[in-house]
């Protein structure tokens, strides 16, 4: 439903500049420090772009045009109007969708196809979801009156880079917040390319905000007094540092953090719809997915025939040059995620799990993995329990509803899983036990802009997307 095709494709020019500033105050300007470093092409491991690194002067300035923009302009706009300039974003992004696309795959590695097919479009569908909640805020929080916080601090990851900006922007623009935004250090590019968007859409100056840097410039914004509120997709590891720095601070936050999602296939599921399934929920995006199905939980009866399937799928699956649209599984997005998922090879290897992979080429350039799958794994193991974050499914097998639903739950995080059955009611009885916030029946990897996203336990605190996605956004009075 988020398809939309009627816009026309205005650029057919991709531009990728040799170097980036920071964009504050509706300018892009150099960074205090003077100081760059590089984007990576992780296809071909070849410099791409050089990127301002904001420091502490730099984030400073940046919360304060967001503060100044604010007071003076954004909250007291007619909401009428706030949504105007929102709906703009949404169709300039259909416009530019090409360039867009082509970028996030040259900069983050992920196949065209998923490029064009769902991150641009699904972003471009955020901006028109939350445009349209702009001036309704009234029906959203009946009986009360819904202020906004004032400067959202907002902290997204690398692996949906322009996807996770419209998800962290758009509810805040519309609720009448100002942002700056950090993406994450070896995905600036797309966010680069938005700002140009907010100068095009003459959006007011330091309504929006980027600014790039690592980890560091990251904690510059979680700590800076000014800001308001922290909304942060990244690891649990740098979720948990977030809210101990965020306690005792009046600092509203949402965290949607790893996963480590199961996908629990029961012997009456329709088989082949199933086995698409579970290579669509761990080889999307090269598994470099927050809500991947990366715990095969297979009914014993059936597990024999279910793997053998997979093998068979796993083997036509190309996996290569991101910019080609026969690619099934592009690039890992850097060298330090790619030495990861590695590491993690090796120890499901030693901790006694069988390994499989698909016996296909690899180009000699560049960071990939083969698609794997890990059998004879026990509950104890490391690859079972930890978010590996690449192209690696473990498998194990169950053979009761409870012993299924026992599996499912037992790792700390509750972010997404999957069940396949014939059986609706089957569907709602373990689909209630699954501590996690979503679960998908018969299906994966779902995502539509009206439907609230997040995690239980270890996978984060609050809801993005749809109605609830608003509420980390204001104060009830
Ligand atoms: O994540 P980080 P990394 C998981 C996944 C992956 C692992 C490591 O398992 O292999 O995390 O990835 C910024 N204060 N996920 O190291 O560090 C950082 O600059 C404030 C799952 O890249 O969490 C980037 O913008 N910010 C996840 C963002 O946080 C800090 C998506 C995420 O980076 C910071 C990404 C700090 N102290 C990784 N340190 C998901 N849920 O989808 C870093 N950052």
């Amino acid at each position: 439903p988020w398809q939309y095709d009627e816009a026309p494709q205005s650029n057919d020019h991709i531009e990728i500049k040799d170097q980036y500033d920071l964009f504050i105050d509706g300018k892009f300007q150099k960074p205090a420090k003077g100081r760059y470093f590089s984007s990576v092409n992780p296809a071909t491991e070849e410099e791409l772009s050089s990127i301002a690194e904001a420091t502490q002067q730099d984030v400073d300035k940046a919360v304060k045009a967001a503060r100044k923009a604010y007071v003076k302009i954004w909250s007291t706009m007619d909401p009428a109007e706030r949504g105007k300039y929102i709906f703009r974003l949404a169709r300039l992004i259909q416009e530019r969708a090409r360039e867009f696309a082509i970028i996030e795959s040259m900069d983050g590695g992920k196949p065209i196809r998923e490029s064009r097919d769902v991150d641009i479009p699904l972003a471009a569908a955020h901006f028109f979801y939350y445009a349209g909640w702009a001036d309704k805020l009234e029906y959203a929080f009946p009986g009360k009156k819904p202020e906004p916080l004032g400067v959202a601090g907002q902290i997204i990851p690398w692996n949906f880079p322009l996807l996770m900006l419209a998800w962290k922007i758009a509810p805040a623009l519309a609720t009448g917040n100002t942002v700056v935004l950090k993406p994450a250090e070896t995905t600036s590019l797309t966010a680069l390319k938005f700002a140009e968007l907010c100068r095009d859409a003459g959006l007011p100056e330091g309504v929006v905000n980027i600014v790039t840097g690592a980890g560091q410039t990251g904690s510059l914004l979680v700590n800076h007094e000014e800001v308001d509120k922290i909304a942060f997709t990244g690891s649990t590891k740098v979720g948990k540092i977030i809210m101990e720095s965020l306690a005792g601070t009046d600092k509203k936050y949402t965290l949607e953090l790893g996963g480590k999602g199961p996908n629990i296939i029961f012997e009456d599921a329709p088989i082949d719809q199933a086995v698409e399934g579970i290579i669509n929920a761990i080889f999307f995006n090269q598994g470099h997915v927050c809500c991947a199905g990366s715990r095969l939980l297979v009914q014993e009866g059936i597990a024999d025939r279910v793997i053998q399937k997979l093998h068979d799928r796993m083997e036509t699956l190309i996996v290569g040059d991101p910019l080609d649209k026969n690619t099934d599984i592009g690039a890992i997005n850097s060298e330090q995620q790619y030495k990861k998922i590695n590491q993690y090879l090796e120890l499901g290897v030693n901790e006694g799990a069988e390994m499989y992979q698909s016996s296909c080429d690899l180009p000699e350039k560049g960071y990939y993995c083969r698609p794997t799958l890990f059998s004879n794994v026990g509950q104890s193991n490391r690859i079972v329990r930890e978010e590996i974050f690449g192209p690696v499914l473990t498998i194990q097998t169950f053979r009761t509803a409870e012993e299924g639903i026992a599996k499912a739950n037992n790792t700390p995080y509750g972010l997404a899983g999957g069940v396949w059955t014939d059986k609706g009611s089957k569907i709602f009885k373990v689909g209630s036990k699954i501590r996690n916030g979503v679960v998908w029946a018969n299906t994966y990897n779902q995502f539509d802009p009206t439907s609230p996203f997040g995690g239980y336990k270890e996978s984060g605190k609050g809801r993005e997307g749809g109605l609830h996605g608003l509420y980390p956004y204001v104060k009830l009075k």
